[in-house]
C-alpha cells in the first residue's frame, strides 16, 4: 500500500488509491462462509440501537487491508449477528468458550522479567471497558458520551483516594501544547484511526473524550476513545506485578459504582471484537536490537502468542530498536493468564537476545 506522510493523528493513511486487499480479512472470510438465507435474514435485522450487519462490517468494506474488518455498535449485536460474529471471534481468539475472569495479583511473579533492568524501558497494562445501558462507540450519541463523562469524572474525584488520586481532563478546551506533550509522552490517545472513522466511533470529536490520571501519571482512565473506558496502569521499568495489581484495584473501584457491559460468554463487551474478553494489553516497551533483527522476529513473537507494536501505538513504527511486546489474545485467557503470557514470551525474548549479544560480542 501506499501511503502519504503520517497526519497527526499517527497513522499511515492510504493515497487516493484504494489499500490492497488483505485476502486474510477475517470479516470477508465469515460473510461469505454465512449460508445465504442467513446471511439475507441478518441483513434485514437491526438492533434497538439501529444498528445493522451491514454497519458491522462497513469498516473493512472500506478499509481493504483490515486484519478483522468488523465492529459492533451495541452489546445486543454481538447476540443478534452471532452467525457472523461468533466464529469470527472464535478464530481471531483461537477459543469458543465462556470467558473466565481473574485479576489475583499473587498469581502474577514476584521476580522482575528483566532484573538488570536493562531492557524493559516501562509497562503499560489497559483494559477497555463499557457500560451497561450504553451503546458502543459507533452508536452512543454526544450526550451520552458526555454523561458518562460526567459520571465517570464525579466517580474519579469521589473514589480514587491515595495513590491514585488525581485530576480528570476533558480533551475538549485543553491546550493544544499540552495534548501533544501527553500523547508523545505516551499517556493520551490520539484521535481514532480511519478504521475507527468509517464506522463512526469518531462523531463529535473531542467532545466527551478526555483524561483522568494520577499524580504520578501511573493510573490513567480514557473516556469514550475507541471504548467508553481505556482503563490504564503505567510505569517506568519491568514491574509487572505492581503494574497489575494498580490496574486490579482500579477497576474494581470503578466496576463498583459504573457497572460494566459483560457477558459470560464473551466477557467485557467491547466494540472491537479483538478485545473481547479480558480486553487487556499488557505491554512492554523493550530493547530487542538483536531479537528485532532476525528475519523470523514476528513469527517468533506469534508462536510466543504475543503481538509486535511501534512505540507510538498501533500501527506505529520502532524506534531505535525498540518494541511495544504485548498479549495477543484477549478473550479464552483470564486477566492473570494474560499478563503471564506477556511475562513468560519477554522472558523468552530476552534469554535469546542474550545469547545473540553474547555470540556477536565473542
Ligand atoms: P492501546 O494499547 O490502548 O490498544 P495503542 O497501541 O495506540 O493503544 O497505545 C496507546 C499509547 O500507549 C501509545 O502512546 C503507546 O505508545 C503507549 N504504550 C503502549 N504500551 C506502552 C508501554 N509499555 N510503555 C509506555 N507506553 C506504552
Ligand atoms: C482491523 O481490522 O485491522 C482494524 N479494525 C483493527 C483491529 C484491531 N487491531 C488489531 O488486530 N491489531
Amino acid at each position: 500500500m501506499q501511503t502519504q506522510a503520517t497526519p497527526s493523528n499517527g497513522h499511515p493513511t492510504p493515497m487516493s488509491d484504494s489499500p490492497s486487499l488483505n485476502p486474510q480479512m477475517l470479516m470477508l472470510k465469515h460473510l461469505a462462509a454465512l449460508p445465504q438465507d442467513v446471511r439475507h435474514k441478518l441483513l434485514s435485522q437491526r438492533t434497538t440501537n439501529g444498528f445493522t450487519l451491514g454497519m458491522a462490517v462497513i469498516s473493512g468494506t472500506l478499509n481493504l487491508d483490515s486484519g478483522v474488518g468488523a465492529y459492533a455498535g451495541d452489546a445486543e449485536a454481538y447476540e443478534m449477528f452471532e452467525p457472523f460474529f461468533g466464529p469470527l471471534i472464535a478464530e481471531y481468539h483461537g477459543f469458543s468458550g465462556n470467558h473466565v475472569t481473574d485479576f489475583d495479583v499473587n498469581k502474577i511473579p514476584t521476580e522482575p522479567v528483566d532484573p538488570t533492568g536493562e531492557a524493559i524501558v516501562s509497562t503499560r497494562i489497559r483494559v477497555g471497558r463499557n457500560l451497561q445501558g450504553y451503546p458502543l462507540a459507533p452508536m452512543i450519541s454526544k450526550e451520552q458520551r458526555l454523561e458518562i463523562m460526567n459520571r465517570a469524572a464525579a466517580t474519579f474525584k469521589e473514589k480514587f483516594t491515595g495513590d491514585l488520586a488525581g485530576e480528570f481532563y476533558p480533551l475538549e478546551g485543553m491546550d493544544e501544547a499540552v495534548r501533544e506533550q501527553l500523547v508523545n509522552d505516551h499517556f493520551l490517545f490520539k484521535q481514532g484511526d480511519r478504521f475507527l472513522e468509517v464506522v463512526g466511533a469518531n462523531h463529535d470529536w473531542p467532545s466527551g473524550r478526555g483524561i483522568f490520571h494520577n499524580a504520578d501519571k501511573t493510573a490513567l482512565v480514557w473516556t469514550n476513545e475507541e471504548d467508553q473506558f481505556r482503563i490504564i496502569s503505567m510505569q517506568k521499568g519491568g514491574d509487572i506485578r505492581q503494574v497489575f495489581d494498580r490496574l486490579a484495584r482500579m477497576v474494581a473501584i470503578l466496576n463498583g459504582t459504573l457497572p460494566f457491559a459483560y457477558s459470560d460468554k464473551y466477557g467485557a463487551i467491547t466494540s472491537c471484537p479483538t478485545n473481547l474478553g479480558t480486553a487487556m494489553r499488557a505491554s512492554v516497551h523493550v530493547k530487542l536490537p538483536f531479537v528485532s533483527a532476525r528475519p523470523d522476529f514476528k513469527q517468533l513473537a506469534q508462536d510466543l502468542k504475543l503481538s509486535i507494536r511501534g512505540i507510538h501505538g498501533e500501527h506505529s513504527e520502532s524506534e531505535g530498536g525498540v518494541y511495544d511486546i504485548s498479549n495477543k489474545r484477549r478473550l479464552g485467557v483470564s486477566e492473570v493468564e494474560a499478563v503471564l503470557t506477556m511475562y513468560r514470551g519477554i522472558e523468552k525474548l530476552l534469554e535469546i537476545e542474550r545469547e545473540m549479544a553474547a555470540k556477536a560480542a565473542a
